[in-house]
């Protein structure tokens, strides 16, 4: 998969992208982040990116014709499957969608600043809008790098026990059950026997009992 992001702060971007799984999966080159300053495709001399909005108020609109530059330019190499917004009034991420984009080839990602980007760049390029919840953030960077992350680590073979992602919570609409590792017993406070009885299929009962009792006690919205 190959995941082209524009922003007016790139560096912003750099340190998620190194570490961890997603650096596993560049490395096993099964992920291609690129990242796009947005000054780059200015055509003014000052790089300017943004400007004051029509009808007045306070706050800076990121200008169209940087981001169409951006954008046509890299469409030049790679046709994308979607064109994402990263912006608060966007989609609500979920695992859903982390699923369904994580199945995709080429994504471009746009990170908002300031008050947002000209409307027209959403109504002729944009495909998909995401928010990452009900909370502001200064700019779109970290939502990114938390939709990158939440798409990246589903690609096969990214995560070492290629099953693991499978048991994640909402994964199946449930949260995960409790773990535990060694040791046995600590300061008195003891591991639940069934998870060293070695009885594979009692264990598999007692997650699912486990995952059903804290979706119930926490998330009952999910069940
Ligand atoms: Cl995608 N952008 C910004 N600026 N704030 C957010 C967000 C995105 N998602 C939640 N808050």
């Amino acid at each position: 998969m190959r995941i082209d992001i524009i922003s007016v702060m790139p560096e912003l971007l750099e340190s998620p992208f190194s570490h961890s799984i997603l650096k596993r999966a560049k490395t096993k080159g099964l992920l291609e982040v690129n990242l796009h300053h947005l000054r780059d495709y200015s055509t003014q001399k000052q790089k300017q990116v943004d400007d004051y909005q029509f009808g007045g108020g306070a706050g800076m609109v990121m200008m169209v014709e940087p981001l169409v530059n951006a954008i046509e330019s890299l469409q030049k190499e790679v046709t994308y499957d979607e064109i994402i917004y990263l912006t608060p009034d966007g989609k609500t991420l979920n695992q859903r969608i982390a699923n369904t984009l994580s199945l995709k080839g080429n994504l471009l990602m746009i990170c908002g600043h300031y008050k947002g980007i000209d409307e027209r760049i959403r109504e002729h390029y944009v495909t998909l809008e995401i928010s990452i919840g009900d909370y502001v953030l200064s700019g779109g960077e970290l939502a990114a790098a938390v939709l990158v992350d939440s798409i990246g680590r589903l690609l096969p073979g990214v995560l070492n026990d290629e099953t693991s992602a499978l048991f994640d919570s909402f994964q199946d609409d449930l949260l995960a059950p409790p773990v535990y590792t060694r040791p046995e017993e600590f300061r008195g406070w003891k591991v639940p026997e069934v998870l060293l009885s070695g009885d594979h299929r009692k264990i598999e009962d007692w997650r699912h009992e486990q995952a059903l009792k804290r979706t119930q006690e926490r998330r009952p919205d999910l069940l």
